[in-house]
């Protein structure tokens, strides 16, 4: 017979911690055309048509709106992608990170 005993094993739930999601944020300005802000929405986030003139107009009307939620490094590139894509054109068209709640 074996001596060996058997301890009842209470399986540790490691607590792991999602990485937080971080907002990317279209910011309103007075001059980047509507027709090349909704442009950047459908080609940098893919958005559709409908989608992307909703989240410029309440841009527009607002003074900002959250166009989506990516992990930091995303959200980062991508809201410098499309702030460089209205700064080659001369605009001064904005989008900002900030994190999720
Ligand atoms: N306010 C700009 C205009 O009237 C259009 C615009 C909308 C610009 C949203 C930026 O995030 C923006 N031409």
């Amino acid at each position: 017979m074996s001596d060996t005993t058997t301890k009842p094993r209470v399986k540790a739930r490691s607590k792991v911690e999602r990485p937080r999601l971080h907002k990317v944020i279209l910011l309103n300005d007075n001059f980047t055309p509507r027709e090349f802000v909704v442009k950047v929405l459908k080609v940098e986030f893919h958005l559709s048509e409908d989608q992307a003139y909703r989240v410029m107009i309440t841009a527009h009307r607002r003074g900002a709106c959250v166009v989506a939620v990516f992990p930091k490094d995303v959200a980062e590139t991508k809201a410098t992608r499309a702030t460089d894509a209205g700064k080659a054109q001369g605009y001064p068209l904005r989008f900002e990170t900030e994190p999720e709640e």
